[in-house]
């Protein structure tokens, strides 16, 4: 069955370009990278992809590319691209190329055999936001409701769980509110542990294209490339945000900066959020953040006085012991002063990965599909009833999250591992535990488009992918935007795209039946959209794939109309969301003050700052920083690391940033080798000696290898998302 499947030309991955391409067309596909979701103009001959271009028409980037962006075929010409896939022989150890039949066959006789022995939820995945929606759906349900597997979690949860459960609480749903008009359309821009310039450079062009001559505000410990163009910068102590959100909510009511008539019709728990940050006296919050009182009442002044006051957070946010509340703080000092729903405002967290979002909402691995409840049985009824499966195999138990998933593979709970456009042995905190870990698994499954990744040269057996530019299917941004991903190159070998070899998988461990109606990307799109009815998230109003095409992307929500499908763009199409057309389609949630919560209104939700869980002391005297070093960059460097041209861009080995005085201090040269060291590792690092840290802080970017052997396993209780931003280091001259 499963060799017969692999020869199907087409069907599965290893056909022709889809005919509905011209040969030597131009054709537009969202990029694969950042959750910016450029438009690139792919050029076509005899069918292949040649070259591209940014698209001017594209909504999102009118015509601008970053150089990951630019640079996206060159990652699927690597020369150590997977081609077969690849088992480990016990007796010698090498991984060798098998049959796809074979694979299967290991794969589902070694998975099976687990669960006899373990239970059936001895086996996890571990996922992403870096493949279509229409993959991460077929996944979380041949996962959850064909294997009886219930733990699994992706690499949304090292990005964006905390955006997700903090808007969840607060709005009644993870709705992020925002158009990327609102860069251009903001009187004050507060960027908080954000870092556009490096992270999400379109995004940062379209805040230059503002006309409004805004104020920028940057709360940012280092002195990033986004501060230093800022007309503010507040370089708090890492980690010190929440009691500087509160000090700042403090002022602002103190000087009668509240928008009653706003807080009384729209939201719940004002007074008691008043009262609670009455102790964040100024004094108070300057000391504890170590910033300069006309610096802190400057930045209460301008959210006091701007018409259009919009707040941005990204990983210095999501990413800390005390996450959720910290988002939480954004969004009340947004509600507070009425800064939602109106352009240029909002709390707005810019998502990371190309489709961190599609899996917060289509994944069914946190939430049940649509942003639904698994806990809820109403929930599971209806999905059962929409998909046609027997409501019994939808697990009412929610899944253990990433870091509960690595203690059960310690607990020996979890004995098998399923790693899927993820390379957790480098990006994953306190990585020698991880990979000390992963040696204790039975059988650990990698499916990547490298068989040279940290993570897949660990693995049992590797299962070679198809990458974007190579299969089909959808993105959402972080507007919101569903944008096309077309196949535009043949995958390389016999490697396939993901969805496809899903499909394998149901086939080889005998749920096929439960998927038959999942047949294309744009089929499962469509059971999608009707999972989506009636939800926040709503999309029946798309047509299909080509609509999406013709009209540069479509937000959600965009329900269908009566029993038409909608024209995005033509009228204002429920309460929710607001309509502009400026030349293009911009929609806002939350215009009408109504919000997703039971009685419609957004909450103030806030808790005690809790000191950091390593602290430094005399013998690890700095705070690690870690994230983005350059926008040619991109996470474990797995893709960015195959172009030439992006290698140019950035320093081939891993270096520390370290202020002049630091390294007086220490007698640490400029480019010279230094070791850091935590409680946990070392790594060799070349000093950068640079003021844009302050005394007592290093950063260190993330793409390199070893940095995760440093970081320190710390969670927000809410979010279970890692505090990859804060850890206690020493620095030695080597
Ligand atoms: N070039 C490039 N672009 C990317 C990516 C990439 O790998 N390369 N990855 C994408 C992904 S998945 C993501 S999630 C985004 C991340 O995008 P960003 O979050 O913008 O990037 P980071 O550099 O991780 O972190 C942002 C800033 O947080 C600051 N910070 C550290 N600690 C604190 C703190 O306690 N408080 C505050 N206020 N700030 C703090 C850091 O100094 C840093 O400048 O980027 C996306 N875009
Ligand atoms: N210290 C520190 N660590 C961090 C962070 C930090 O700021 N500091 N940031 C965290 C964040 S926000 C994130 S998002 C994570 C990212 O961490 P990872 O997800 O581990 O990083 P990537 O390099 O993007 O890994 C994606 C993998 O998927 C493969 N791949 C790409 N496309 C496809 C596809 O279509 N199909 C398949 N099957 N494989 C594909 C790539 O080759 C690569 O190996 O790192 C986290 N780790
Ligand atoms: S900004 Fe993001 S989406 Fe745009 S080209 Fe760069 S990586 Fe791609
Ligand atoms: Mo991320």
């Amino acid at each position: 069955m499963t060799a017969e499947l692999v020869r199907t030309p087409g069907a599965f991955g290893l056909g022709q370009v889809p005919a509905r391409l011209q040969p030597d067309a131009v054709t537009t596909v969202v990029c694969g990278y950042c959750s910016t979701g450029c438009g690139l103009k792919v050029h076509l001959r005899a069918g292949e992809a040649v070259n591209l271009t940014p698209d001017p028409e594209y909504p999102v980037n009118l015509g601008m590319a970053c150089p990951k962006g630019w640079e996206a075929l060159n990652a699927l010409e690597a020369a150590d691209r997977a081609t077969r896939p690849l088992l480990r022989n016990r007796d010698t150890g090498a991984l060798e190329p098998v049959s796809w039949s074979r694979a299967m066959g290991e794969f589902v006789s070694r998975f099976k055999a687990i669960q006899e022995r373990h239970g059936a939820h001895s086996i996890a995945f571990l996922s992403t936001g870096q493949m279509c929606t229409e993959e991460m759906a077929l996944l979380g349900a041949v996962f959850k409701f064909g294997m009886g597997g219930l733990h699994c979690d992706s690499n949304t949860r090292q990005c964006m769980a905390t955006a997700h459960v903090a808007y969840k609480q607060s709005f009644g749903f993870d709705a992020p509110p925002f158009n990327y008009a609102d860069f251009e359309e903001s009187d004050c821009l507060v960027f908080v542990g954000a870092n556009p310039c490096i992270a999400h450079p379109i995004m940062w062009q379209r805040v230059l294209r503002n006309p409004r001559n805004p104020e920028i505000i940057v709360l940012d410990p280092r002195r990033t490339e986004t501060a230093m163009n800022a007309t503010l910068h507040l370089p708090l102590t890492p980690k010190s945000d929440l009691t500087l959100l509160y000090g700042i909510a403090h002022a602002l009511i103190a000087r009668g900066a509240v928008k009653r008539d706003f807080v009384d019709a729209h939201t719940a728990g004002f007074e008691e959020f008043a009262r609670f940050v009455a102790q964040f006296t100024p004094e108070r919050v300057c000391a504890d953040a170590g910033l300069e009182r006309a610096a802190f009442d400057r930045c209460v002044e301008l959210i006091a006085t701007r018409e259009r006051v919009s707040f941005w957070w990204t990983m210095g946010v999501n990413q800390g012991h005390e996450s959720t509340r910290t988002a939480q703080a954004i969004i009340n000092l947004a509600l507070m002063t009425g800064n939602i729903g109106r352009p240029g405002t909002g709390a707005n967290s810019i998502t990371g990965q190309c489709n961190a979002m599609g899996s917060r909402l289509y994944a069914n691995v946190t939430s049940l599909f649509g942003g639904r409840d698994f806990a809820q049985a109403a929930h599971r009824q209806e999905v059962a009833e929409i998909l046609g499966i027997p409501a019994g195999v939808i697990p009412s138990a929610p899944s253990w999250a990433y870091d509960q998933i690595v203690d059960a593979i310690e607990s020996g709970a979890i004995r098998g591992l399923w790693v899927i456009a993820t390379n957790a042995s480098h990006s994953w905190i306190h990585q020698d535990r991880f990979n000390e870990l992963a040696k204790k698994l039975e059988f650990l499954v990698v499916q990547d488009l490298y068989p040279t990744t940290e993570t897949a040269r660990r693995a049992d057996l590797v299962l070679p992918a198809a990458g974007w530019g190579e299969k089909e299917g959808t993105l959402i941004n972080s507007e919101r935007r569903i944008g096309l991903v077309k196949k535009v190159r043949r995958a390389p070998g016999e490697a396939l795209g993901d969805f496809s070899i899903f499909k394998l998988v149901a086939e080889a461990w005998g749920c096929g039946d439960l998927f038959r109606e999942w047949r294309s990307p744009e089929a499962v799109f469509q059971i999608l959209q009707r999972l989506s009815a009636g939800r926040p998230c709503d999309i029946t109003g798309i047509r299909d794939y080509r609509h999406l095409d013709a009209e540069g992307g479509i937000q959600w929500p965009l329900p269908e109309v009566g029993s038409r499908k909608s024209e995005a763009g033509s009228e204002e199409l429920t309460s929710h969301f607001r309509l502009r057309t400026s030349g293009f389609t911009e929609r806002r949630l939350f215009a009408d003050g109504q919000f997703f919560t039971p009685d419609k209104r957004a909450r103030f939700l806030f808790d005690l700052p809790r000191p950091v869980a390593e602290p430094t002391n005399s013998e690890f005297p700095f705070t690690l920083l870690t994230g983005r070093g350059t926008s040619a960059q991109w996470h474990t460097n797995t893709r960015t690391g195959k172009s030439a041209i992006l290698r140019k861009l950035y320093p081939a080995d891993c270096y520390v940033e370290i202020h002049p005085d630091d390294a007086r201090l220490l007698g640490i040269a400029p480019h010279s080798p230094v070791t850091v060291s935590s409680r946990r590792s070392s790594l060799t690092a070349t000093a950068f000696v640079t003021p844009t840290v302050s005394p007592g802080q290093v950063f260190i970017p993330m793409h390199y290898d070893a940095v995760n052997r440093l970081t320190f396993a710390s969670f927000d209780p809410h979010s279970r998302q890692p505090s990859y931003k804060h850890c206690a280091v020493n620095l030695t001259p080597q």
